[in-house]
Order: C-alpha cells, then sequence, then structure tokens
C-alpha cells in the first residue's frame, strides 16, 4: 500500500491533520491503536483556544461547535475565601475561549474523515515505523491479524505521550526535558448543572482545585491529589467534601450530582527538541505534555498540525522544503511560551507537598502572584493572553 502522509494515531493531532491535508488534496493513512468507540470516550480537554476554534470552523467543522460550545469572556480566580474575576475578552482583544469537550472535537473530526472516504485504521496493532534514513518510509502494522506495509512520502507521529514514534529516531538525535509534578488531578464528570457560567481556580491552603463544565447539565470538576494517589483513596465523599472546601466563598454553593467519569491524571511538563527526524515529524503530545492547569494540551496539538500541514502543501505544491525544515523550530517557540505559562499557572495554584515548603515561603509567593493579577491590569492582561491563546 502506498500513501503521501502516513499518520500514528487518531487522536485530535492524527485527526487534524488528516483533515487538513484532506482538504488541500493530500491523502493520508491513519492507524490507530484503540477501538473507535474509545478514543471518542476518552474524556480529557475541555478549553479550546480562540484559534483553535477559528481553524475548526474555517475547515468544515464548525457546526455542531457552534450550536453546542460554551463561549467564555471570563475566567475566576478563588483564593482567600474570596472570588475575582479576570476579564479574559476584554484584557486580550475580544478574544474568548470556548468550552467544548476534546472528545467532542474527535467524534466530529472522525465524522469528517469517514464522510469524506479516509482511510482511517481503527485497532490496529503493532505499528512500527521504518526506512527513514530512505526516500520511501514505512508504516507496518497488523490488522485483523494480517499485516500491512504502508509506503509514505512522511510519516507523522501523533500517537501521544505513550506511542512508538519518538522511538523510531535514532538514540542520540533526540534531547528530551522533563519535569513531573509532585502532584496530580483527580478529575470527575458529574450529572449536575455547573454551578457557575465560568471556569473557577481555586488555590487552597488544602489544595488546588478547578470547576469547569462541559454542558448545561455536565459539570467538569478537578481537585488536586498527591502523585501516586489511588482510585480507592478518592471515593465519591472525599472528592466532594475537597470540592465544597477548596471552592467555598460565602454565598455560593456547589451542585452536587451522579458521577458519570472518574480519572487521575498526573501532571507533567515533557518536551522533547527537534520534533522532527528525515521525513518523520512528532505533532502533539508526542512530542510535548503539559500540565493540564493551563489548559493547553489539545490546544499546542492542533497548532502543531496547522503548522505541519501548511508545511506539507507547500512541499507538494512547489518542492520547496524551507517550512518542513523550519517545522520543529516553528513549534518549539509557542511549546516553550505554553511550558512557561502552565508552569506559572501550576505553581501558583498548587499546594506544593509540605516537604517543599516548611517554612510557608511557597505559599505566600503563590498568595502575592494571585494578588498581583487580581491588582494589576497588566498583570491580568498577561495572563488573559496567554489563556486565550
Ligand atoms: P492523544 O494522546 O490524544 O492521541 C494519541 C493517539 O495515538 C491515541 O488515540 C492513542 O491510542 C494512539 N496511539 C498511541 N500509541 C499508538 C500506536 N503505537 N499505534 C497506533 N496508535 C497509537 N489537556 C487539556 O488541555 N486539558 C485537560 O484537562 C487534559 N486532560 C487530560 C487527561 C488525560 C488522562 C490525558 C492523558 C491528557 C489530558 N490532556 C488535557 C491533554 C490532552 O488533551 C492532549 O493534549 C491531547 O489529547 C493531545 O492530542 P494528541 O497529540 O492527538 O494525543
Ligand atoms: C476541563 O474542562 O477539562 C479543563 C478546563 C481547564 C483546564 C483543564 C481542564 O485548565
Amino acid at each position: 500500500m502506498r500513501t503521501q502522509v502516513g499518520i500514528v494515531g487518531a487522536g485530535p493531532a492524527g485527526l487534524m491533520l488528516s483533515h487538513l491535508l484532506h482538504r488541500e488534496g493530500i491523502d493520508s493513512v491513519v492507524l490507530e491503536q484503540r477501538s473507535r468507540e474509545y478514543v471518542e470516550k476518552r474524556v480529557r480537554a475541555g478549553v479550546l483556544e480562540q484559534g483553535t476554534v477559528d481553524l475548526l470552523a474555517a475547515t468544515g467543522l464548525g457546526d455542531r461547535l457552534r450550536r453546542e460550545g460554551l463561549v467564555h469572556h471570563g475566567i475566576e480566580l478563588r483564593f482567600e475565601g474570596k472570588g475575582h474575576r479576570v476579564p479574559l475578552s476584554d484584557l486580550a482583544g475580544g478574544r474568548a475561549i470556548t468550552i467544548y469537550g476534546q472528545q467532542e472535537v474527535v467524534k466530529d473530526l472522525i465524522n469528517a474523515r469517514l464522510a469524506a472516504g479516509a482511510t482511517l485504521h481503527f485497532d490496529v496493532a503493532a505499528v512500527s515505523i521504518h526506512e527513514l534514513h530512505s526516500a520511501k518510509p514505512e508504516l507496518r502494522y497488523s490488522l485483523a491479524g494480517e499485516s500491512g506495509r504502508i509506503e509514505c512520502d512522511l510519516i507523522a507521529g501523533c500517537d501521544g505521550f505513550h506511542g512508538i514514534a519518538r522511538n523510531a529516531v535514532p538514540a542520540g538525535v533526540l534531547r528530551t526535558y522533563q519535569r513531573d509534578y509532585p502532584f496530580a488531578w483527580v478529575g470527575v464528570l458529574v450529572e449536575a448543572p455547573p454551578s457557575s457560567d465560568e471556569l473557577i481556580y481555586a488555590r487552597h491552603e488544602r489544595g488546588f482545585a478547578l470547576h469547569s463544565m462541559r454542558s448545561p447539565t455536565l459539570t467538569r470538576l478537578y481537585v488536586q491529589c498527591d502523585q501516586g494517589d489511588t482510585d480507592a483513596e478518592w471515593p465519591a465523599a472525599r472528592i466532594w467534601d475537597e470540592l465544597h472546601a477548596r471552592l467555598a466563598v460565602p454565598g455560593w454553593s456547589l451542585a452536587e450530582g451522579s458521577i458519570l467519569e472518574k480519572s487521575i491524571t498526573g501532571l507533567k511538563s515533557f518536551v522533547v527538541e527537534p520534533m522532527q527526524f528525515g521525513p518523520l515529524f512528532l505533532a502533539g503530545d508526542a512530542a510535548h505534555i503539559v500540565p493540564a492547569t493551563g489548559a493547553k494540551g489539545l490546544n499546542l496539538a492542533v497548532a502543531d498540525v496547522h503548522r505541519l500541514a501548511t508545511a506539507i502543501v507547500e512541499w507538494y505544491r512547489t518542492g520547496s522544503r524551507a517550512l518542513l525544515d523550519g517545522y520543529s523550530t516553528a513549534c518549539l517557540e509557542r511549546v516553550w511560551q505554553a511550558q512557561a505559562f502552565s508552569s506559572y499557572m501550576t505553581a501558583m495554584l498548587h499546594r506544593p507537598p509540605p516537604s517543599d515548603d516548611r517554612d510557608g515561603f511557597e505559599g505566600r509567593l503563590q498568595i502575592a502572584r494571585l494578588r498581583a493579577v487580581v491588582t494589576s491590569r497588566a498583570a491580568a492582561a498577561a495572563l488573559a493572553r496567554s489563556y486565550v491563546g
């Protein structure tokens, strides 16, 4: 089998890349290890930056997003028992965020690709990448017990942090940067109307909490837990106790409801440089991970593949490799800005382990940074511009 671009992974990065290439008449094959049902059900990101929304809308994926997406013009920061609204759009040139679950983006992309007759294989096993030194790099895989090979011009590794694409690069070529945070998030999807119209980020002595949502009847909530905490250590009663305590401000209450989904997600910063090797290009979580505090993960993945698709189209149209050769450098500029913002938000809002803050200095710094944001328009504008992207 032959294709122009072989894509490993049908998450937001792989699907969006295939969609963008198709719109320019470039064919691709997408190989996904999980089932369609699995990837469409995975509850992950929820915040779309203005640029992501604009790209989805400009490429024919805006209908349901416009109907069901919740456009927000502000977020609330809560600390020391008080709430402070950050008017994002007023501070960031009118740009807004849209709440629209990652699984909805994935569903829209899969429907669009299948409607366009895409070669999109689910339940694919043993994907491997070969011949990166030749003009005909290859994907090999097993599907329904049959082994397959696809000769490609280019290969995109969109297979997330635990994928195989990064490992196809010869040893010694890639440099990795990593920070593992000593805490994680317990995330719950709750069948209850959101208790606030906007997102609430809360810094509390007991730990961080986040109030988000997915629809007028679905609330998405997170509480900071220790790295390594297990599902069993966080029964519903404990989750609700911590949410009520950490989000509390006078005159406000959090609506409870049945927990439809619960997961514990570690917080990590990770970057690999460069994000390309010969005909192999890494995009999204395959190349970088950001702590979810900045709501950047999904948006970075989309930004990567938008840049990659543009470069690939340029190469096929003109033969120029300039944009392809500059892909990694251009992406990493944005990646490190997102890392910096996500690290700033994470440090400002999460309770450090007591051993890392014996005298409470870190806690005082957090309050000082939060007070700066809610008293200085310049500080608030800097946060707003980074947050809306
Ligand atoms: P993805 O990981 O989404 O997709 C990679 C795909 O490749 C997967 O479908 C996987 O099955 C497939 N794959 C892997 N190995 C393969 C192989 N060998 N062969 C074939 N296919 C293979 N971001 C936020 O902004 N906010 C959040 O709240 C948030 N929560 C998250 C919670 C969790 C548990 C995780 C893991 C991530 C979360 N993220 C969040 C980040 C997340 O949204 C990612 O940034 C986003 O999924 C990136 O998309 P992709 O790069 O496509 O990677
Ligand atoms: C979410 O709604 O899932 C969400 C929102 C903001 C974040 C992280 C996750 O920073």
